[in-house]
């Protein structure tokens, strides 16, 4: 795979690219003036096009035998591997994601595909019985058809593949709509699934803005071209793509914002608990729909934590991608601007502990640009505010960025609910050597993912991915729960007797 004559990225339906559109410079975030890809934004048309020619396609991807659609997925982990090290260089130059977070993002491509590869040999149905003599009844797996899939650029290829593998697997096509900002690491892994033996027409990919997909999505629904809508980002867009689909009596897959809590108990492991902290707060930049929002901390240990977590988070290191990092630059342009507004709401009433490389409190500036030359790249301070509090706008809703809040508790019941109050439910954490607590935690977080001394971040392609609340509508992605997202339940009876018995009134009784 050669990505770097990568110069201009643009819809591809059926094999072909669209000529008409408006440009779009896709942008190192570490170096803004390197420009990674000159990116086509197409019309809204472009959407309905590539439904249209998946609504055709699906029904022949349909006919190929399961197994021979995991042999393609066999194929597509495989070139995936073979091209890990490009896939997940340009994956860091076009969202500054640090490279060694990069290359496990392009593993879980991987993991993916080696688990959904042999899902073609099982995609079990059921028999099941019947209440009459000399009947049967059977249960299938059936495609859903078309499924538009819209993704977020901060995991630009691993988190769509949640979506694609298991999507084509099942005898799916699929239109996949990436974030323009990451519209060259997209039209390289969409490369690769056309190289593996994706029909051309099974997998379309479509480069249009916010508007313009919504404008498609809503066509295509109308047209009946779609069948399933994933989409992986904000609440508020989650919120008009779930009323969208409602109306026309589809039930999306949303994976959405989180404001994920970390509950620290009066005996945990603290040092554990600020590696985790560290992790899930600044990794990707706080850029993870699973980062830490939170520490919610027991008060007997909370300065203690405090000033442990303070340190680290000091010692760390903010810079270039490629280096030793924590975290490099935010993802784009219109990121940073959002969270320069998260920066504003914090200045009037926090004490803000966070700090830079060199070790400078941050609470005069935690503002961009201390790495490399002013202005470069959209890098920014670690913070921390402590002592946020619950009706606090920072305690409540999602920053996307590189800033943790604190809290303190004194009472475990009361811990539990500053962690729900927030009314996301993606992930969560404890961090506690009680196993009651943990087991109690468990029991009444309203949240889909539960870290017991572990961070927030970090979930695994094997099990059930997902949300509830302002997260998601309680779908989920990952491992085998997702096949209910992309096949639809067929029952059948079949009655041998050579009569009509008649159900719930030919039953024998006894
Ligand atoms: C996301 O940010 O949309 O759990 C997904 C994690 C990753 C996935 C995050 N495996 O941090």
């Amino acid at each position: 795979m050669d990505t770097t004559t990568l110069a201009s990225v643009a819809s591809v339906i059926d094999g072909k690219t669209p000529t008409s559109g408006t440009e779009y410079l896709s942008r190192n975030p570490a170096d803004l003036a390197d420009v990674v890809a000159a990116v086509r934004l197409g019309p809204a048309e472009d959407l309905v096009e590539a439904a249209r020619v998946a609504r055709v396609a699906q029904a022949e991807w349909a006919q190929v035998p399961a197994p021979v659609r995991g042999r393609v997925i066999a194929n597509l982990g495989r070139l995936v591997e073979a091209n890990q090290e490009t896939l997940a260089r340009l994956v860091t130059r076009e969202i500054g994601k640090p490279y060694a977070e990069a290359l496990g993002e392009v593993q879980e491509i991987v993991d993916t595909c080696d688990f959904f590869l042999g899902e073609g040999r099982r995609l079990y149905g059921q028999t099941v019985p019947s209440e009459m003599p000399d009947k049967q009844l059977f249960t299938f797996r059936v495609p859903v058809g078309v499924a538009a899939i819209i993704t977020a650029g901060n995991f630009p290829v691993a988190v769509p593949s949640w979506y694609l593998v298991p999507a084509l697997l099942c005898g799916n096509a699929v239109v996949w709509k990436p974030a323009e900002y990451a519209a060259a690491s997209a039209a390289a892994f969409a490369e690769l699934a056309w190289r593996a033996g994706v029909p051309a027409g099974v997998l379309g990919l479509v480069i249009t803005d916010g508007p313009s997909t919504f404008d498609g999505l809503k066509l295509a629904l109308e047209q009946r071209l779609v069948d399933k809508v994933g989409f992986t980002g904000s609440s508020a867009v989650g919120e008009q793509i779930g009323e969208l689909c409602g109306r026309h009596l589809q039930s999306p897959c949303l994976e959405l914002g989180g404001k994920n809590p970390m509950v620290i108990t009066e005996d945990a492991d603290l040092d554990l608990a600020v590696e985790g902290a560290l992790f899930s707060g600044f990794g990707s930049a706080g850029q993870r729909c699973t980062s830490l929002g939170t520490v919610i901390v027991h008060e007997d240990v909370r300065a203690e934590f405090t000033r442990r977590f303070d340190a680290a988070v000091r010692a760390a290191t903010v810079g270039e991608p490629h280096g030793p990092i924590l975290y490099g630059p935010l993802l784009d342009q219109k990121f940073a601007d959002s969270y320069e507004s998260t920066l504003d709401w914090i200045q009037p009433h926090h004490t803000v502990l966070g700090s830079t490389a060199t070790g400078r409190i941050t609470a005069e500036n935690p503002r961009a640009g201390f790495h490399g030359e002013a202005g470069t790249g959209l890098y920014y301070h670690p913070v921390i505010v402590d002592g946020v509090r619950p009706d606090d706008r920072i305690f409540l809703e999602e920053t996307f960025g590189p800033i943790v809040g604190i809290i303190g508790y004194r009472d475990f019941e009361q811990a539990v609910e500053l962690a729900n109050k927030p009314g996301y439910g993606l992930s969560s954490a404890i961090y506690t050597t009680d196993p009651t607590k943990a087991f109690r935690f468990r029991q009444l977080i309203g949240a889909g993912m539960v870290s017991v001394n572990n961070s927030t971040s970090g979930a695994e392609a094997h099990l059930p991915f997902g949300g509830n609340g302002s997260s998601g509508n309680g779908s989920r992605q990952s491992g085998i729960w997702v096949l209910d997202q992309f096949t639809r339940w067929q029952s059948m009876n079949w009655d041998f007797s050579g009569k009509l018995q008649k159900a719930q009134m030919d039953v024998a009784t006894v």
